[in-house]
């Protein structure tokens, strides 16, 4: 699979200061490139130092055997600690941006491997699965113990993961998996500062082919990203022009890059 061709488009346009306000980006575009279809891609001047290839069962937690992509390194690590309170169930996140979360929403761009560490803190028995991509850790019962299952998010969507006991889906212990990120829709505001700005507007797209240390907050991921910028032509909207459709015509237009 070449990861290069599932990327994740996280931001749409921007043109302008004024309008790079908007979804507060900090990227300008070059003005002379404008009506040209332009690539651009950030890399380490150096290779960036590889991180030592964790062996994944080096922990404490053992590799469970619903673990389709055991042999490759996880890109992607989350840690969820089982709870128990008031008769309700739940998976808390432990570490990184999801620390304190109850069923955090986890997600991964489409082809990541992503580990997920179960830990039990309740001293009940719990897993947690992910029946589309046919991973789950094994069961857990006893406070402390863990179990690590990996996968590669080969598709994108949204997808349930939750704990496979009887009973404990429905008792709480159920979370959404989100594999890439689809382009969400212009707000109202891009057409109407599109129109009255009574400025061309440069459509742009940023694609994330892989996310950096920033972004993973922990090892193995790369120091940088590879990130790719398409510039379109330069879109002129009349002064009387509705609003809306400024704002549909926009959103095509960088849908279309
Ligand atoms: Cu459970």
């Amino acid at each position: 699979m070449r990861r290069r061709d599932r990327v994740l488009v996280v931001v749409a346009w921007l043109a302008f200061v004024v309008m790079a306000a908007i979804y507060g980006p900090s990227v300008a575009a070059d003005p002379g490139s404008a009506g040209h279809r332009h690539m651009a891609q950030t890399k380490p001047a150096t290779p960036a130092p590889k991180a030592p290839a964790p062996k994944v069962g080096a922990s404490t937690a053992k590799v469970a055997k619903k673990s389709p992509a055991a042999e490759y390194t996880p890109t992607v690590r989350f840690r969820l600690r089982t709870e128990l309170a008031d008769g309700k169930m739940a998976f808390v996140g432990v570490g990184g941006a999801i620390e304190g979360v109850v069923n955090p929403p986890l997600r991964v761009a489409e082809g990541d491997v992503v580990q997920v560490t179960l830990i039990n803190n309740d001293n009940v028995e719990h897993d947690v699965v992910f029946p589309e991509f046919d991973a789950g850790t094994d069961k857990v019962a006893r406070k402390g113990a863990s179990s690590v299952t990996v996968f590669r998010a080969d598709k994108s969507g949204e997808f349930a993961y939750f704990c496979s006991l009887p009973g404990h889906r429905q008792a709480g212990m159920e979370g959404k998996l989100t594999v890439g990120g689809p382009l969400q829709p212009f707000k109202a505001g891009a057409g109407l500062i599109a129109v009255e700005g009574a400025t061309p507007i440069i459509p742009m797209k940023l694609k994330i082919h892989s996310m950096s240390i920033v972004d993973r907050r922990r090892f193995p991921a790369p120091f940088r990203g590879d990130v790719e910028l398409v510039i379109g032509d330069p879109i002129r909207f009349d002064a009387d022009m509705d609003h809306a459709t400024a704002t549909t015509q926009l959103e095509a237009a960088v849908a279309a890059l």
